[in-house]
């Protein structure tokens, strides 16, 4: 590890830019990230880029701006890293993924592969699985009654189907959870809560790379098609390992996350849930609404890898640019009175899934997952109410609930 007086948190310290607004800042401070709607609309109000002291970062939080860095693949890579540390300067904590870590050419080889793994085809496949996971879930929560929906809905539910899309033979839910919460906490600073994440990546990491070898998995299952790549010549045996790691690593703290927020949504809106009743039909857009409004990824980071500008401020080489996927989606300037949940609005151009070419490959999985469980509490929920206070979980790439009390009251 060089660790040296230009060094910050595992990149090149900069200077602060002319004309970049200076604001002393903790974007990682766990009340933020608990409750990030001022941060981000401070973000939006001091500029189109904004220096960071505290990591000697820049940030980006205007829809505009945030899309325009975010799709620039040439200038701002994501080969050095998503997170405060610049794998160009520092050891990586893991191996690096060979998709989200990477840049073109080698990234559209791998993206390729995970495109067709988790193309609408395959996740059409899954849709009967997903809906028997849902139907058992459901009727559980209905029979309990009052409900903490993290634990019992928004987690379980992914990691039961989850690990049976890809045709795991190794199961820990406890261990997938614990590794997403590893890979996006990583993103962020050594503080506490990636000191905490981290502690059992002496058992983790090792757990996931053995669970994604090829005897390891069913001859049914996405794992096992990424493998067939394998076998076709398109890619090597050993990223075929690497991308199966990638499902574990993105696919499963995500959803989990998406399901919770929504579910948020609609206990906090309960006249949206009413209107979903009513039009079944809006169920796709109300998840795109869900995701616009509460940005289950808030924060991924870029680094610019040559001298280059950002809406006409200098940006030096070397820079990390957090770009607040979070702030872009409140931005008032792109959507009308931003912090209202409507699930008619049909958010398109939403950057909770990114934008460009690494924009989330596996979005229609996800959705698949939504559209399955929220689609069977349709079917059966006629209320979904508050019984106790929702709390958020401090991480530094995702913003997700710890807890959300749920009366759920049936038909
Ligand atoms: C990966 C990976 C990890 C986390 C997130 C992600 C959102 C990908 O290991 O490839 O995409």
């Amino acid at each position: 590890m060089i660790a040296t007086a230009e060094m910050i948190e595992g990149h090149r310290r900069i200077a602060p830019p002319h004309g970049a607004p200076v604001w002393d800042v903790d974007p990682y401070d766990e009340a933020i990230l608990c409750s990030p709607q001022d941060y981000y609309s401070e973000l939006r109000r001091l500029g189109e880029v904004v220096y960071i002291p505290k990591y000697s970062v820049l940030a980006v939080g205007r829809y505009q701006v945030t899309h325009t860095v975010f799709s620039d693949y040439e200038h701002f890579v994501s080969s050095r890293g998503v997170g405060l540390d610049d794998f160009k300067l520092s050891r990586p904590w893991r191996q690096p993924s060979i998709i989200l870590e990477a840049d073109p050419p080698d990234h559209t080889k791998t993206r390729k592969v995970m495109a067709r793994a988790l193309s609408p085809k395959s996740v059409k496949m899954l849709e009967a699985l997903f809906v028997q996971v849902a139907e058992t879930l459901v009727d559980e929560v209905i029979a309990r009654g009052t409900i903490d929906a993290i634990p019992e809905l928004a987690e379980r539910f992914p990691v039961t189907v989850f690990p049976r899309a890809v045709g795991m033979k190794d199961v820990d839910t406890r261990y997938l959870v614990d590794y997403g919460a590893m890979v996006f906490n990583a993103g962020g600073p050594d503080n506490a809560i990636r000191r905490r994440a981290m502690q059992s990546a002496g058992v983790i990491v090792p757990w996931i790379t053995a669970a994604c070898a090829r005897n390891r998995l069913e001859a049914q299952g996405l794992g096992a098609m990424i493998y067939r790549a394998a076998d076709a010549g398109e890619i090597t045996v050993e990223e075929a390992a690497m991308l199966v790691r990638s499902f574990l690593s993105a696919g499963v703290d995500t959803t989990v996350t998406g399901i919770g927020n929504a579910l948020w949504c609609f206990s906090q809106f309960p006249d949206q849930w009413e209107k979903l009743k009513a039009d079944p039909g809006l169920l796709r857009p109300a998840f795109e609404e869900v995701l616009r409004l509460t940005s289950p990824v808030h924060t991924f980071a870029r680094t610019a890898n040559c001298d280059t500008t950002i809406a006409g401020v200098p940006v030096e080489a070397d820079s990390k640019i957090l770009c607040v996927l979070g702030a872009a989606n409140l931005d008032p300037d792109k959507w009308p009175d931003p912090e209202r949940f409507d699930i008619e609005r049909r958010p398109v151009g939403h950057m909770a899934f990114g934008a460009g070419i690494h924009g989330c490959v596996g979005q229609n999985l996800a959705r698949g997952e939504l559209q399955a469980l929220l689609g069977m509490m349709l079917k059966k929920v006629d209320r979904i109410e508050p019984a106790g206070q929702a709390v958020w979980r401090p991480n530094n790439g995702i913003h997700a609930l710890n807890a959300l009390p749920l009366r759920i009251i049936p038909k």
